[in-house]
């Protein structure tokens, strides 16, 4: 490429910022670090304890969870692939969408795929919360097609949805994952209605959804072998211990997952096994724990069909396609708006 035409300070164009990402950023680490204090007031000194599973996610939570789809046990990251690889592409070209939103994207790598398929799309929207993991993933994009534009939502998707841009044409809107699972029924309501405000006549909802099954499965998925989840699971308490001055010992938690058959859900808590005071600094809280006391640190929902049809009506959506992977594990929802 000949750089004649530019004044020297404008080459290597690496340097400059690309006109065709913007990264609109709602919450920065400050305000990540308010919530957090907020969420442990409450959390820790309400009954039972608990944690909201969003604060996992450091750099290091992460990397352990990115380990955790590789597990054997953990079986959703590989029966959701099994589906997209088979169907994504046909979905997304009966649906062509112009406008492409992903919340919770990550480092967008299941979304490359669906945007292949689907020439039409000029804008991706991803909303994460990690900046860094964002501004990467849409370097990579704008350089894989062309024609893309990549707007950035550096946010929470339980709070920042009205930030995301008016449609440009026909949108479709992806949550995979099922990371809708980790929220409680209400809050999931309250946030399946704001998404719902970001769908018009002719757009769609693309939902990765995990799927009631045998207990022992369920089980064996959130308490490996290896002990991934169970550092996973800890790894909350290094984050309070970091992001709050605190001073947890980790390993004096048990990892526990319990499978709630009734609720349809696995939960995730960290049982403390010797007498302890945890000193909070920055919220100037002592908290004492005796042997057997829990933390209840992550609810993971999982899905029926039917469940999912009264959930979609709640919100003013209705389902489209149901598809599934061979064994049943795993459902990619096809949502619209009802009315
Ligand atoms: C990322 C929410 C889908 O609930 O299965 C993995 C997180 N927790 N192992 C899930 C998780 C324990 C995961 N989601």
């Amino acid at each position: 490429m000949p750089a004649g035409n530019f004044p020297a300070s404008a080459w290597p164009p690496t340097s400059e910022p690309d006109a065709r990402i913007h990264v609109d950023v709602r919450v920065d680490a400050d305000a990540r670090r308010r919530s957090l204090a907020e969420d442990v007031r409450r959390g820790l000194t309400a009954t039972p304890r608990r944690l909201p599973p969003k604060y996992f996610y450091d750099a290091s939570g992460s990397a352990l969870f990115d380990r955790i789809t590789r597990l054997p046990e953990y079986y959703l990251t590989r029966a959701e692939q099994v589906i997209l690889d088979a169907r994504g592409a046909a979905l997304m070209r009966a649906l062509r969408p112009n406008d492409v939103v992903e919340l919770g994207a990550g480092s967008a790598t299941k979304i490359r795929p669906l945007l292949r398929a689907a020439p039409r799309v000029r804008r991706y929207v991803p909303v994460d919360v990690d900046e860094t993991t964002m501004a990467a993933a849409a370097d990579v994009l704008i350089r894989a097609f062309p024609a893309l534009r990549v707007y950035g939502l550096v946010g929470d998707f339980e709070r920042d949805l009205v930030h995301v841009p008016a449609p440009m044409g026909r949108r479709v809107v992806v949550f995979l994952g099922s990371t809708l699972g980790n929220l409680e029924p209400p809050a999931r309501r309250r946030f399946l209605r704001s998404l719902r405000r970001l769908l018009g006549t002719g757009d769609h909802l693309l939902l990765g959804v995990d799927l009631m099954k045998d207990p022992r499965v369920l089980h064996a998925a959130y308490d490996d072998a290896a002990g991934v989840t169970a550092a996973f699971n800890r790894n909350v308490l290094h984050v309070i211990n970091r992001e709050l001055d605190a001073d947890f010992l980790p390993d004096q938690f048990r990892h526990v997952a319990r499978v709630n058959e009734a609720a349809k859900r696995v939960e995730m808590h960290l049982v403390a096994e010797k007498a302890q005071v945890v000193s909070v600094r920055a919220l100037d809280l002592a908290l004492r724990f005796e042997p057997g006391d829990d933390i209840w640190t992550e609810s993971s929902y999982k899905f029926t069909r039917p469940g999912v049809e009264t959930m979609l009506a709640s919100a003013d959506l209705a389902l489209g396609s149901w598809l599934t992977d061979p064994d049943d594990r795993f459902a990619l929802v096809v949502a619209r708006p009802a009315s």
